[in-house]
């Protein structure tokens, strides 16, 4: 059956704006936020948490299979640290959020996050990790990069993204 809404993966390192994004997005659009995190969790998709990184270790194949029942129909809006465990043929657009270093420091600081993974985090951001997993997994025409710097930031990306759903909408309708 082909998707009568889209799929799009907000993705970007711990901090740059993911779960902002996505909240406005679903406040503004008929597409659920579906926060992976909150799945993995809910559903048990993990093999424990990992203590120094105050983190669940994900088990992707139970993830997968949890999900494959639901995604694949269309109207998410995914909200995930990665997307290269997504099968390409469920994912209509990837949004690489990008930050400023600085500006990523002062977030994770403030959520208290351990030294180690501040740092882990910050190199990832700084070596454009996200963004390179997500051309590598994608075609390049599904990939989008956005800064996410500025509260205004957030208003246009979102605005952005909504006039691409129309346009997705109007071009896969009948
Ligand atoms: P993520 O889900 O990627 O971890 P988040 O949405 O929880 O990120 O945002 C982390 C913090 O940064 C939160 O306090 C909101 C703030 N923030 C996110 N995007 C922003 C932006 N574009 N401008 C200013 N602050 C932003």
């Amino acid at each position: 059956m082909p998707r009568t809404q889209p799929n799009i993966v907000i993705t970007g390192t711990p901090g740059v704006g993911k779960t902002s994004h996505c909240e406005l997005l679903a406040a503004n659009t008929v597409l659920k936020h579906l926060s992976i995190n909150q799945v993995v969790k809910d559903r048990g998709c993990h093999d424990g948490w990992d203590a120094e990184f105050k983190s669940w270790i994900v088990d992707e194949e139970k993830l997968l299979d949890s999900l494959e029942t639901e995604v694949p129909n269309g109207g998410y809006i995914i909200d995930w640290h990665a997307c290269d465990l997504f099968p390409e043929s469920w994912i209509d657009l990837v949004v690489v959020l990008r930050t400023d270093s600085t500006k990523l420091y002062d977030r994770l600081k403030a959520r208290n996050y351990p030294e180690k993974k501040l740092q882990e985090n910050l190199d990832s951001e700084i070596m454009e990790v996200l963004l390179e997993e997500a051309r590598e997994g994608f075609d390049a025409d599904v990939v989008v990069e956005l800064r996410s710097d500025e509260v205004g930031d957030l208003q246009s990306n979102v605005e952005r993204i909504e006039a691409w759903i129309e346009a997705w909408k109007k071009d896969n309708s009948g």
